[in-house]
């Protein structure tokens, strides 16, 4: 398959690094010069931008975390004065403020030629016809993707969140080769349509860019052989820009980050330090292209690992694994540290479950416990308790052996776990 743009994306490993540390250094000078913010942070820690004559010397830099954007709400990261920034986005915080983030017109242009080639390695051309089902707004996904495959030169349909019965009907009038949107969605679409009488087996779509949310092997399956499609991840976050961070090529080992952008490291969560190469830890990222809002050494709390080896697409960069799991998604129930994604995985293992599911914590009687409660097949649900009963058994059988945790599985009516056009709520915690 082609490659976007073979001048970086194919580059020597020399190459590469000569060029990162060059971006590198004028990112963090320009960081240094023109972000109050920065130069105090790199005063404090004593480290000049002079002191990053390597690639290795970033580790003397300070971590940037989330609560940096926070507290400097909403134009305290910006490198640049207002009248020069000609976008901004915000990521959808829960609580409190949102993070907000200024780019210049280098830095869009910057991003669309990241998401293109995201784009562009799923497998989208010139000649697709693109439904863009992200939301559109404050939210980097629709924005980013969009302009991303409008470079490439396909048909893109703006449609964003809209209702899921114009993205159906224009799926099947415009001839839509490509969804884009999170995995959440798309299994939500193939239910809508398989409601409808939709057959995705006639229609031209081929191909689904996944991106926002994780997406396990079984959600991915599911998705695939209900829309017709092949499905492909890429992954980015709102901080150093949105999506366009890294991307999956078709042959779907790792994740091949833009590194000529966006610097990666993998550290040990509870100490910073750099984990050996291919073992786990959180990705930190450091922007070397921003020019609105440079970030360095942002923590992201996303866990993956770095892939081993070059990749037989022909592209040079570093690849990372996909990500299941964030440090901060851990649930700590009666001691035993567990992630949703395990739970999911035990879930998806028993036959007869949908990707429908919701992970509810509380505290009882000042002790934790954990409610799986999950969607079953239509055609399980019926008069007969016993499979009910057995597949409840099982299943807290298999939490149970996995995890070293008891749980209480409850099975619900199909369709009773609210669907979403974004990313999907797992976890409800009422402690
Ligand atoms: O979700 C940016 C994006 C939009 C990426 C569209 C890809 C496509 P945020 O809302 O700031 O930005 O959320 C970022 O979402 O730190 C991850 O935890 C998670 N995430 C994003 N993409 C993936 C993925 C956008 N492919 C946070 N796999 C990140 C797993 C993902 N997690």
């Amino acid at each position: 398959m082609p490659i976007w743009n073979p001048e970086y994306e194919c580059l020597s490993r020399a190459d590469m690094r000569a060029l990162q540390l060059t971006r590198l250094q004028s990112s963090v000078s320009w960081a240094y010069d023109n972000s109050p913010w920065y130069r105090a942070v790199l005063d404090k820690a004593q480290v000049s931008p002079r002191d990053v004559r390597s690639l290795d010397d970033l580790r003397r830099l300070p971590f940037t975390d989330k609560t940096a954007l926070r507290d400097s709400y909403p134009f305290g990261l910006l490198a640049l004065p207002l009248r020069d920034i000609v976008r901004l986005h915000s990521s959808s915080g829960t609580t409190g403020k949102p993070v907000v983030v200024g780019y210049s017109r280098a830095d869009l242009n910057a991003w669309t030629e990241v998401c293109a080639r995201v784009a562009s390695m799923a497998g989208v051309v010139a000649s697709d016809r693109v439904d863009m089902t992200f939301l559109y707004g404050m939210f980097t996904g629709g924005w980013g993707m969009h302009y991303g495959v409008e470079r490439i030169g396909a048909t893109v349909i703006p449609a964003g969140a809209g209702s899921t019965e114009r993205h159906l009907m224009m799926l099947a009038d415009f001839g839509t080769t490509v969804f884009v949107g999170t995995p959440s969605y798309a299994i939500y679409l193939a239910e809508v349509g398989e409601k409808a009488g939709v057959d995705f087996a006639t229609l031209p779509i081929r191909l689904g860019l996944f991106g926002g949310e994780a997406t396990s092997t079984k959600m991915r399956e599911e998705i695939e052989a209900r829309l017709h499609i092949r499905a492909t991840d890429n992954y980015g976050l709102s901080e150093v820009g949105g999506p366009g961070v890294a991307g999956e090529c078709e042959i779907g080992l790792g994740r091949h980050v833009n590194e000529d952008h966006f610097y990666p490291e993998i550290v040990d969560p509870s100490s910073g330090e750099p984990v050996p190469f291919g073992e786990e830890g959180e990705l930190v990222l450091t922007t070397l292209t921003k020019e609105a809002m440079p970030i360095l050494r942002f923590r992201t709390h996303d866990l993956t690992r770095f892939v081993e080896g070059p990749c037989a697409c022909g592209r040079t960069t570093v690849r990372i694994e996909p990500i299941r799991n964030r440090t901060d998604d851990m649930l700590i129930i009666r001691g035993v540290n567990v992630f949703p994604s395990q739970v999911e995985d035990i879930l998806f293992s028993v036959e007869g479950t949908t990707p429908h599911y919701l992970l509810v914590v509380e505290r009882k009687s000042g002790l934790d416990s954990l409610e799986l409660r999950i969607e079953i097949d239509a055609r399980l649900f019926s008069d007969r308790m016993a499979p009910l009963v057995e597949m409840q058994e099982q299943i807290s059988e298999r939490v149970q052996n996995v995890l070293g945790l008891r749980v209480q599985v409850t099975l619900v009516e199909p369709g009773s776990i609210e669907r979403t056009q974004g990313k999907s709520k797992r976890v409800l915690d009422r402690r």
